[in-house]
């Protein structure tokens, strides 16, 4: 081990005992906790369906880097290389087009063996996997319509494409023994002013339950609704409103609710809704992202939401009911970084959740010193979490600090750099 690494972490270890926090014990939760890594970083949302397949659904990945992985072999080579820089626990979430078949599966025909190589590939690394049904990107929801639909047909053809992908989900619990939380995102809505706001909600709702009726192990399998305030092109009605699907989590209680960063309005952040919902939720999933001016799904960056989103878990003890994933594309610099940074913050902000004196804090908020809440508040910010970070990192083995980035570079160079 690196001595100043270890001399650093040593006198961290102090100052963070002085306020009864065990910092051995704050590295151990902080590495138990999976975060899960979306696996569309590596392709700009592109999937193996066709390799011309264009991204619909009101979202966009902007960019032309080069390097994208264009195989499902590919994109298991890029996501290993990242997490060999990754301290911590990892789960990998996939969308239901980067199955790997070796011929042609509509989305409603999509079985648990078309994600045979995938597990394997999880058993092998011993991790988990998460799973998206995908309702974009194809001719079926041309219309802008997925579960909404006003025609039956379509409404029909997304159902058995969301039940199928719960039975698929069910294989990823069992055959990798950790439970796997299956995300609804549908894009549904209008670009311009709806004369029926109710009947699309109506429908939705009534797919939904089709779907979710359909008996599937709890332990294996969870699912999520995330909702949405706009998407490009459908600016002016979005049916899974975040009313719509508050409601629906609250209502099911089998159902999570998901919260994505950038789903709500500018100003609007997902912190201050996981206490909320965790009143009427079991369990939550998080989109971790980062919005710039819209939904931009910009890489995780270190910031005060980030942080502010950590410390809500921890403060809550949710550590447990929150389940953490990531959701973000950008395909204007190395993919590779782009998921090595923005996991590394994510799990740098949780071990600083981690360090914070919350009983001490609740304490003082208890007894009205509302002084003594801010003074430490603001004093812990400059507390020493990066030695405790970087002790950790050499405790797991991966670089420390900014050493992981040649080694992106290498397999830039080697690999990366050779797809035409
Ligand atoms: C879209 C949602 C959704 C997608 C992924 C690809 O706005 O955030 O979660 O980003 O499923
Ligand atoms: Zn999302």
């Amino acid at each position: 081990m690196d001595n100043s690494v270890k001399k650093a972490y040593e006198l961290a270890r102090e100052a963070y005992a002085k306020l009864g926090i065990d910092t051995d014990k704050a590295i151990e939760s902080a590495k138990k906790i999976p975060i899960s890594i979306h696996c569309w970083q590596g392709d700009d949302v592109k999937g193996f369906e066709n390799a011309e397949g264009e991204l619909t659904g009101g979202i966009a990945a902007t960019g032309n880097y080069p390097g994208r992985a264009r195989t499902p072999n590919e994109l298991r080579a890029d996501l290993e290389m990242a997490m060999s820089l990754l301290p911590g626990t990892h789960k990998v979430s996939l969308h239901a087009f980067y199955a790997d078949t070796d011929e042609k599966v509509e989305r409603n025909k999509l079985e648990p063996k078309h994600f045979e190589r995938w597990v394997e590939w999880a058993n092998k690394l011993d991790i988990g996997l998460d799973y998206n049904p995908s309702f974009f990107s194809h001719d079926m929801s041309a219309s802008g319509f997925t579960l909404s639909s006003a025609d039956e047909k379509v409404r029909e053809y997304w159902i058995e494409h969301g039940i199928g992908s719960r039975k698929i989900a069910e294989y990823f619990g069992k055959a990798t023994g950790k439970r796997c939380v299956t995300n609804f995102w549908m894009p549904d809505g209008y670009k311009d002013t709806p004369a029926d706001t109710l009947g699309p909600r109506m429908r939705l709702k009534d797919s939904l339950d089709k779907i979710f009726a359909f008996p599937i192990k709890k332990e294996y399998n969870v699912d999520a609704v995330e909702s949405k305030v706009f998407g490009m092109g459908v600016e002016s009605y979005t049916t899974g409103s975040n009313e719509f699907y508050t409601a629906y989590a609250a209502t099911h209680p089998d159902v999570l609710l998901t919260l994505d960063v950038g789903h709500y309005h500018p100003t609007e952040v997902i912190s201050d809704k996981i206490s909320a919902m965790l009143c009427y939720c079991n369990e939550l999933l998080l989109h971790v992202s980062r919005p710039v001016r819209w939904d931009s799904d910009h890489v995780v960056i270190f910031n005060d939401e980030l942080q502010a989103i950590m410390n809500e878990i921890v403060a809550c003890g949710a550590q447990d009911r929150v389940n953490i994933a990531l959701d973000y594309f950008d395909a204007s610099i190395n993919r590779v970084a782009a998921w090595v940074i923005g996991t590394r913050n994510a799990r740098k902000a949780l071990l600083a959740a981690l360090l914070r004196p919350v009983d001490t804090l609740k304490k003082y908020e208890l007894e009205g010193d509302y002084t003594s809440r801010l003074a430490m508040m603001e004093e812990l910010k400059s507390y020493p979490f990066a030695a405790v970070w970087d002790y950790m990192c050499e405790l797991e083995n991966v670089p420390v600090r900014e050493a992981w980035l040649s080694k992106v570079k290498d397999y830039e160079k080697k690999v990366l750099s050779e797809r035409k």
